[in-house]
């Protein structure tokens, strides 16, 4: 009993759905981490995240002091930071911020196509809040009031797409970028399962919060399964890292495999969509406009500016900036090749 109550003193508590990508990730960077923790859902969950920190968004940790955080980005950097083994930021500095970038580019552009997915045909919208009500009720839906909450949910979120993934006019564009993204990640996961060595870093923890959710919504899960069949299997297997034991192989110290490698490819997607929407979205805060737009292969995809993503230009900026001339040598033609040093290079 009393090794019982160590244990449960040194736990972290994971509030978090399994329909949450951010969830989901923070989840399996623990797990690969050794980082004991007890998940925690249902609207208990629901509850930390409204009362316990100052923005309601899941997940929120507890920390074994006592006390909550959320926003996985840097929750992850604080434990980077504080434990050593099985860090997640490659050892390799301009890796390191490779991964970095590619993690943002999941969080921050991945999210809208999967969004869409998710809330835009009617199958999706009624299957995937019943699906988040049955976890929000630990199951207890056999009343009148399911129904009624869930399409209360839907409509909730519809209304969110309408706001964040702009007109359906671009849901095409959306799809199109998911799409890109997962032929990228099809024959990646082809050779091997992390980036950067027989390890994971963060970037494949990233990717897998959003995959993690279309593998389970159903329009996304059909198309995954018809055509990038492995990497839906992939994103099970990253879900539970914690008997890996690998070895970093440093990617940007070799030009040509750094240019023929997934993680170019993916620069280039980040290039394009991600890097300009923070930019264009960054401008329109400054100026305190409240829609913005920029242009992606002659179509100017608009849509409202929003604070969450105010400070990950600075951050990606301030990381880049930081980095020793060498790095910036190796990371020059990758960088450059897709569009995203013009952007991070301030
Ligand atoms: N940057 C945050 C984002 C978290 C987030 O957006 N969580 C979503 C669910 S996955 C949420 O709680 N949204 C609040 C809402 O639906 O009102 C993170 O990385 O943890």
């Amino acid at each position: 009993m009393s090794n019982t109550n160590a244990t449960s003193d040194s736990m972290h508590k994971l509030y978090g759905f399994l329909m949450s990508p951010y969830s989901m990730k923070l989840r399996a960077y623990l797990r690969y981490r050794r980082i004991p923790f007890q998940w925690c859902s249902g609207m208990e969950a629901h509850d930390i995240a409204r009362t316990k920190v100052k923005t309601y968004m899941v997940p929120v940790i507890q920390y074994p002091d006592g006390t909550y955080e959320n926003d996985s980005t840097p929750i992850i950097d604080k434990f980077e930071e504080k434990i050593a083994e099985r860090r997640t930021d490659p050892e390799n500095e301009a890796d390191a911020f490779l991964a970095y970038l590619i993690e943002d580019f999941a969080d921050e552009w991945l999210l809208w196509p999967f969004f869409m997915h998710r809330w835009r045909l009617e199958v999706d919208q009624k299957h995937n809040s019943q699906w988040i009500l049955y976890e929000a009720m630990k199951g207890a839906i056999n009343n009148d009031g399911f129904e009624t909450m869930s399409e209360l949910w839907a409509n909730r979120q519809i209304d969110l797409t309408k706001k964040q993934c702009g007109s359906p006019d671009y849901d095409d564009m959306l799809d199109d970028s998911f799409q890109t993204f997962l032929g990228i990640m099809e024959k990646a996961v082809a050779n091997g399962l992390f980036f950067f060595g027989s390890r994971p870093s963060r970037a494949e923890i990233g990717i897998y919060g959003i995959l993690s959710q279309e593998v389970q919504d159903l329009t996304a899960s059909a198309f995954m399964r018809d055509k990038y069949n492995f990497t839906m299997r992939w994103v099970s297997i990253i879900d539970d890292l914690s008997g890996v034991e690998g070895e970093w192989e440093p990617l940007s110290t070799d030009q040509e495999k750094l240019m023929s490698s997934p993680v170019a490819e993916i620069l280039k997607l980040s290039g394009k969509y991600h890097l300009p929407l923070l930019q264009a979205n960054e401008k329109a805060l400054v100026n305190g406009e409240e829609t913005f737009s920029f242009d992606i292969d002659g179509t100017d995809f608009k849509r409202v500016s929003h604070d969450r993503h105010s400070n990950c230009l600075p951050e990606l900026q301030k990381r880049y900036a930081k980095l020793s001339s060498e790095s910036k040598v190796a990371l020059k033609p990758v960088l450059e090749e897709s569009g995203c040093l013009g952007i991070l290079d301030v």
